[in-house]
């Protein structure tokens, strides 16, 4: 049964087409900087804002259209979501796609129910996915909506929680590997607190710390290669989350030694809630190795929470890219787009018309920054500005060579340093515009 049979195949028309069903600017198979963009861009569909998003807000019911669901927690109608899911990201053209347990396959009233019940979705998801060649970026599990879940997971107060989450874990690991895989994410959920009077913060970090060695140690008992990811978000569902930004998933990663196993998922609108760019988050995480991921989404300025919406800014995506590209590519992550339409665009088009802007927008973004790379105004104007560091003084202080007695007698010899030159930010800021 076709669920969206007005909708055909997307293509790529050009930038001068005005049919909004195509991609003006995603060419699949165009080639930047060696690689097609299918292959940079690894575009995903997130299952649930996209197959289990109901447009309810805190002060409103339901309003999202979708006449595939009929709302129940059936696993017949967990299956024929799973085709509606499929029809979607196959007329779209996203290569891959990613899912919380929770959001597949309804949960059960004992762990066994639930494991059944995603084992029979499994088998729908690995059937769709041979059909379509649509592959899982990465799977996850949701270790925030159950009750159970009020204290937190890995870092419940309540050992026996800390086990669920640790056999929902394992179980989700295995469907992930099941169904090919390529990365498993770790979002906190509520691994944060609300109030120091009632926790122990030590305790829990070295539980959530314990917990992510038992997947690790999971991972190779089952023979899992994918890529663990870790996902920062500074506020929301608690108060302080553990893993509030990059700066502090790494160091939390460094200290419990799982540096060499675990990378990060950035996600825009959690960057911006920590108080910083994307493209800080981005950078900060790509020179220490670790930038596995991407959650594509932005945030709304004058809000202040995770409104998660589609990706529309050029000069976002651009500053994306260009990050990516300097780091090679993004590989075995992806571009997710953990983005949901807004509860008045209600109608099931709307999912086209909110994945078709913000694959564009990306697919643009990636034009550009390679563009601005090619001409190499910004490198060449960064290396330029470092490079009293290249040789002399600058040379020795990188290499450590160089002391604080030696810096002083090179300054008291010297008598005072060379000059400072303009940081040009407004120049820089007019050449991107030009490119934009
Ligand atoms: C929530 C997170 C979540 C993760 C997956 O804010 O972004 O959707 O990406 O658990
Ligand atoms: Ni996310
Ligand atoms: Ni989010």
């Amino acid at each position: 049964m076709e669920h969206f049979p007005e909708v055909p195949t997307i293509q790529y028309e050009g930038s001068d087409s005005k049919n909004p069903l195509a991609f003006k600017h995603y060419n699949p198979e165009e080639v930047v900087e060696g690689k097609s963009m299918k292959e940079l861009l690894r575009f995903s569909v997130c299952y649930w804002h996209t197959f289990r998003g109901t447009g309810v807000d805190p002060f409103g019911a339901a309003t999202l259209e979708r006449p595939w669901d009929d709302g129940t927690e059936s696993v017949e109608n967990a299956k024929k979501r799973v085709g509606a899911a499929f029809e979607f990201i196959q007329k779209l053209g996203a290569p891959f796609y990613c899912f919380h347990d929770r959001d597949v396959a309804p949960d059960g009233a004992t762990l066994s129910e639930a494991n059944k019940n995603l084992d029979e979705i499994a088998s729908c998801l690995k059937e769709a996915q041979e059909r379509t060649g649509i592959k899982l970026l990465w799977g996850t599990a949701n270790l925030f909506s159950h009750p159970r879940y009020m204290h937190g997971a890995a870092t419940s107060p309540n050992a026996d929680v800390f086990a669920y989450a640790a056999a929902q874990v394992k179980k989700a690991m295995e469907v992930t590997h099941q169904l090919g895989g390529e990365n498993y994410v770790f979002w906190g959920g509520r691994e944060g607190y609300m109030n120091l009077y009632n926790t122990d913060m030590k305790r829990e970090l070295d539980h959530l710390a314990r917990f992510m060695h038992m997947a690790v140690d999971h991972a190779k008992d089952i023979g899992f290669k994918g890529t663990f990811l870790f996902e920062p978000k500074p506020k929301e569902p608690t108060k302080h989350q553990y893993d509030f930004d990059a700066a502090a998933c790494l160091n939390f990663l460094r200290q419990y030694d799982l540096m060499d196993h675990v990378k990060l998922n950035i996600e825009t609108n959690h960057a911006t809630l920590a108080g910083h760019s994307m493209m800080h988050e981005l950078t900060y995480s790509s020179i220490q190795n670790s930038l596995g991921s991407i959650d594509a989404n932005t945030g709304d300025l004058l809000l202040g929470w995770d409104t998660d919406q589609f990706p529309t800014d050029l000069y976002l995506t651009t500053q994306c890219m260009l990050v990516i590209l300097k780091q090679g590519g993004i590989a075995p992550g992806g571009v997710n787009f953990d983005a949901k339409v807004r509860r008045e665009s209600f109608e099931p088009i709307d999912l086209f018309h909110a994945h078709i802007g913000g694959m564009d927008t990306f697919a643009r973004g990636l034009k550009i920054a390679s563009a601005i790379r090619k001409d190499g105004i910004l490198d060449n104007f960064v290396d330029d500005r470092y490079s009293s560091y290249n040789s002399g003084v600058g040379e020795k202080i990188e290499k450590g060579e160089a002391s604080f007695a030696d810096l002083e007698t090179y300054m008291l010899e010297k008598g005072n340093n060379d000059p400072n030159s303009s940081g040009r930010q407004e120049y820089l800021e007019n050449v991107i515009n030009d490119y934009i």
